[in-house]
């Protein structure tokens, strides 16, 4: 295998793209014949983490696993997009100290909080207005924190007020990747 792993870690609030952009550089990647798989907050958490629920200790516990797992996909050559709010910056860099520096590419999307509860496709952002949500811990951005990278190496954003499309966020992806020799 010619193929040089890595972890694509995309983080950022919930409504802000992460498993759009996700599904959309998977596809790309695969039609260059690449070998990549997404690790989606919303899927794993029906499957290997079903028994976490939202506190900081049970956050902190899903990123740990999917970091250990995106690590062993990366072992294996495989180009492994990681899609979770991953909220708390200190998970976010011991993912990141799992794995060698280079091959960990942190992609934060910095869409304003007014644009994802404007989509709100799940009508989650609604529900934590209301204090609907259930459990006891706070929905991110609204009651519970969300803490920005520092430094990353990619920044999706808008630019004049417009969102980037799906194809194009990967492809701002895809360009990081082959100039870092990932493709
Ligand atoms: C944040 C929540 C919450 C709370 C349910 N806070 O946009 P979605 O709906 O489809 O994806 C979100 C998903 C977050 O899972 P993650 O594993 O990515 O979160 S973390 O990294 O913080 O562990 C959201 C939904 O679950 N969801 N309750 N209280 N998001």
């Amino acid at each position: 295998i010619d193929q040089q792993g890595c972890v694509v870690w995309i983080t950022g609030l919930s409504g802000s793209g992460k498993s759009t952009l996700a599904c959309s550089l998977n596809r790309e990647l695969h039609s260059r014949g690449k070998l990549s798989y997404v690790l989606d907050g919303d899927n794993v958490r029906h499957g290997l983490n079903k028994n976490l629920g939202f506190s900081p200790e049970d956050r902190t516990e899903n990123i740990r696993r999917v970091g250990e797992v995106a690590k062993l996909f990366a072992d294996a050559g495989l180009i492994c997009i990681a899609s979770l709010i991953s909220p708390y910056r200190k998970d976010r860099d011991a993912c990141r100290a799992m794995l060698t520096d280079d091959n960990f590419i942190e992609v934060f999307m910095n869409m304003p909080l007014e644009v994802c509860e404007e989509r709100d496709p799940k009508g989650l952002y609604k529900l934590a207005r209301a204090g609907k949500i259930r459990g006891t811990a706070g929905f991110t951005g609204i009651d519970d924190p969300y803490e920005p990278p520092l430094s990353c190496e990619i920044k999706i954003e808008q630019k004049n007020g417009i969102c980037p499309t799906p194809c194009e966020m990967a492809g701002q992806v895809v360009s990081y990747l082959d100039e870092n020799g990932f493709l």
